[in-house]
Formats: C-alpha cells, structure tokens, sequence
C-alpha cells in the first residue's frame, strides 16, 4: 500500500466514524427546505449533497479544503523554477485535506507518469470517429473506451466486500488521471495538426508541463499557464453539472470511467464547460466583423446588446452561484496582466470586464453580472498558439477531473448510496404544495 492510502485509509475510517456519529446524533434535524420555484427552478441553493473536497461561497469564491486560490499559490510546491503551484500537488490537497509535501506531489506525479499509456484500442476508437467529432465527444468516448480496464468494475465482479470499495475506486482513479493528459493530448493533435502525436516527454517533468509538451506546447510560460489553469478548474463543489453528474452516475457503483465520463458530457454543455469556447468565438465574431483590431467601447457595446437582444447570453458572464467577480477570472487576469499586458484579446477581455456587468444588470435578468472562471482562458490559451477554441473545454475536464475522482473516492470510502431524491408531478405540486 502506498503512503498516500494509508493515509486515505486513516482518514476515511476516522471521517466515517464522524459521520456515522452525526447521523447518529443530528439525523433527524433539518438543513434547508425546499420552495416550489427551487423544484422547478433547478435546485438553486438546495443544500441536499455531501462534498468534502471544496466549498463555494457566493461572495468570496472557491476554497479548496479551506483553502483560497491565494493560499494555494503560496503554499503548493511548486516544479524547479515555477511561480505556479503543480496541479499534483492541488490533487492530494482535495484527497487527504492536508497540504502535501514536494515528497508527497513528487510520488503523485511518478505515480501518474508510470500510467501515462492508453490502451491499444482507445486510439482506435478516437481515430474511428470523424475528424470534425467534437473534441469534448472524443474527449467523453475515450474516458468510456478506457473503462475496459477499469480496477473497481473487476473486483465488483469477483465479489469485494464495501469497506474496498474506496481502495478499488482509489487505484481507478490513479491509473485515469495518469492518462487523462494523454488522451487530451492525443485528441488535440488527431483533430488538429494531422495526427502528427508527440510522445510523453522523460519522466520527471511535472503533469502540467508534461501535458503542454505531448500539446507542442514548449514556450515555458505556456507550461506555468497549464500549471495555473490545472489547479484553477479542478473543483468547484458538489452541485455544479461535472461534479453532481459524476457524483450521481458513480452512486450507482458505476467505476471511474463510466462516471468521469457522465461528468464530462456534462462539462461539454454551453452553459457550463463550453462557455471558454464561447466566450473566445464571441471576441472573434466581433473582431471579424469590424475588420479586426481591438473594438472601441461603444462597438463592443452594440455588439453586446446585439447579442442580449437576439435572447442569446454573454458567454462567461453569470453564475448558478457566485455573486461576485470568480477568483479564478481574477488569477488568470494577474497572469496576463504580468505575461501578456499588451495582447489584443487580452485587452478586449479587459474592456468587457468593464463594460459587461453594467449592461447586464441594465438587462435586468442575470442574478450575477460578474466573469466566471470561463470569461479569461480562452485569450491567455490563443496568446500562445492554443487557438483552437473546440479544444479548451478538454483541458477544463482534464482539471476537473482531479476534483470530481477525488470526491468519488470519499463517497464510496463514506459509504454514500446510490442517489435517488424524490420527484413529483405538476398535479401534486398544485393539490399538495
Ligand atoms: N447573459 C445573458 N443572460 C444571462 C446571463 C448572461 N451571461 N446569465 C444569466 N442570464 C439570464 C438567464 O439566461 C436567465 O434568463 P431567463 O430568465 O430568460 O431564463 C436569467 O438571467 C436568470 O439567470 P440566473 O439565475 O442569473 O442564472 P442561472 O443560475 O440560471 O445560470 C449560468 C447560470 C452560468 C448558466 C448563466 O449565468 C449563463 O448562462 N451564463 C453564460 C454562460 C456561461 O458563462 N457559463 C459558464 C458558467 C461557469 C461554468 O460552469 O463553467
């Protein structure tokens, strides 16, 4: 058994412990109640999920187990010459809720890098799909495609007892993340630059600069961007659509590839994931269609109203449950602020900062005028050569896959049961509500 399930182990038994003595204790008590606009309004502010391993605030953003997006740039290790903390390091944060070593990131990362191989028959089903499929569809079928190896669904099979079913899910999702860079890899360079794969780099460079490599992405500052953008996209709590989608579909006992990949189809819709790709289409239309160059304010403002006018959304703009500007918008601007201060996206990307939660709030619609995390990626990924905005949304469920596998192996270690709330019909809402 590794140090780091060993320590998973401990914690599980002890948290468990707590939580059979809350039951025991608090059961019966209430944590909210739930309003006819909620049941048909998409569960806004239900608190009816467990997730250990973050928690959003509407005015303050993300914590990572307790944890700001600051804290984690100061306190993560970092790889040799980075400013940036190594998403490996973000991974054992989520698992164990204690902050990791350069000894306990640098055991994560062999352990993902010894992996890094997908089997033969994944290319294969890539490679049968059309080379127009959408990276997010190939991105989804790969994860599936893979679950022929899956290590839970075999000891499921030959009969393990419950109390194993963390320690199968943990092996699941160690061999998954290992690969997951790989796969995205391989579907960015099937898709867009003529199959020609660039193989894993030597073993010792970190996942994140490892995945910008096998990308042909070698310009260092690119490789501090996937550090950053690793960490910032991979948890978000329980309820959003990739976290409750895995969570759901793995309370079935469904393994670590069936349930990743429900959280991906999930990730790949435009109100959530799909909104970096959108946000980055939506600055070039505006571009080409005034001849290029960064627009004056009042044209970005037409083209604002244009867009809210013919009922479509600003992409990257508003949130199920952020009141306030995201943080993780906030790190990505620092970062083109001290990269890339002149880059004409970037500029355009600021002047919307300025002028969109104004409008919106004039639109009068939007609970949350402020950017999301999806408002800032897509001008610092075109910055380096990334300009093929199909793309980005893999990159965001290669992140947020370290988040939602780290939560599935905490609801098999607690014990979590299949999930199954109670749904009613229009005509008991009227006769009972
Ligand atoms: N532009 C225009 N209208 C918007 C808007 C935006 N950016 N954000 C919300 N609205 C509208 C909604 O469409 C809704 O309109 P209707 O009443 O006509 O249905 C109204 O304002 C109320 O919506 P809300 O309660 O503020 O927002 P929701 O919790 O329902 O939805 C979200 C949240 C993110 C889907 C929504 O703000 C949106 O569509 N934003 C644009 C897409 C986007 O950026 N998604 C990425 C989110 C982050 C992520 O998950 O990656």
């Amino acid at each position: 058994m590794t140090a780091l399930k060993e320590k998973l182990a401990a914690k599980i038994t002890a948290v468990g412990a707590e939580v059979t003595s809350l039951l025991a204790e608090k059961g019966e008590n209430k944590i909210g109640d739930v309003t006819v606009a909620q049941a048909y309004g998409g569960m806004r502010g239900v608190k009816a999920l467990v997730t250990e391993t973050s928690a959003l605030d509407p005015m303050e953003g993300i914590r990572f187990r307790g944890h700001t997006i600051t804290d984690l740039q100061r306190h993560l290790p970092r790889a040799e010459g980075s400013r940036q903390p190594r998403p490996e390091g973000l991974f054992y944060l989520l698992l164990t809720g204690e902050m990791p070593t350069p000894e306990d990131v640098d055991a994560i990362s062999a352990a993902w890098r010894e992996t890094e191989r997908l089997p033969d028959h994944v290319p294969a089903v890539l490679d049968s799909l059309p080379i127009d499929a959408h990276p997010m569809t190939q991105f989804s079928a790969g994860i599936l495609a893979m679950q022929t190896d899956s290590i839970f669904a075999r000891r499921y099979r030959e009969g393990m007892r419950k109390t194993e079913y963390w320690d199968a899910m943990y092996d699941d999702v160690m061999v998954l993340l290992g690969r997951l860079p790989l796969l995205a890899a391989y579907i960015y360079r099937r898709t867009f630059k003529n199959g020609e794969h660039i193989p894993p780099a030597e073993k010792g460079l970190d996942w994140g600069a490892n995945l910008a490599h096998m990308l042909g992405m070698d310009h260092p500052d690119f490789k501090e961007l996937m550090r950053l953008y690793l960490v910032l996209h991979a948890d978000h709590e329980g309820g959003n659509v990739s976290a409750h989608a895995t969570h759901l579909v793995g309370s079935a006992l469904s393994d670590p590839y069936l349930s990743l990949s429900a959280g991906m189809n999930g990730l790949a819709g435009p109100l959530h994931g799909l909104a970096n790709q959108e946000v980055m289409r939506w600055i070039v239309a505006v571009k080409e269609k005034l001849g290029g160059g960064v627009p004056t304010q009042d044209q970005l403002i037409d083209f604002l109203w244009e867009t809210l006018n013919s009922g479509r959304v600003i992409p990257g703009y508003g949130h199920g449950v952020l009141r306030t500007t995201d943080p993780r918008y906030m790190a990505q601007r620092r970062f083109a602020q001290e990269h890339l201060p002149e880059d004409e996206n970037f500029r355009i990307a600021d002047m919307l900062f300025d002028l969109v939660p104004s409008i919106l709030k004039e639109h009068g619609k939007a609970k949350n005028p402020w950017p999301n995390v999806d408002a800032h990626s897509g001008c610092l990924l075109v910055h380096y050569g990334l300009a093929e905005y199909d793309f980005y949304t893999v990159l965001f469920g290669v992140s947020r896959a370290m988040g939602v596998m780290a939560s599935l192996v905490w609801d098999r270690g607690l014990l979590l049961p299949l999930e199954r709330p109670k749904s009613v019909t229009t005509d008991w809402v009227r006769e009972n509500a």
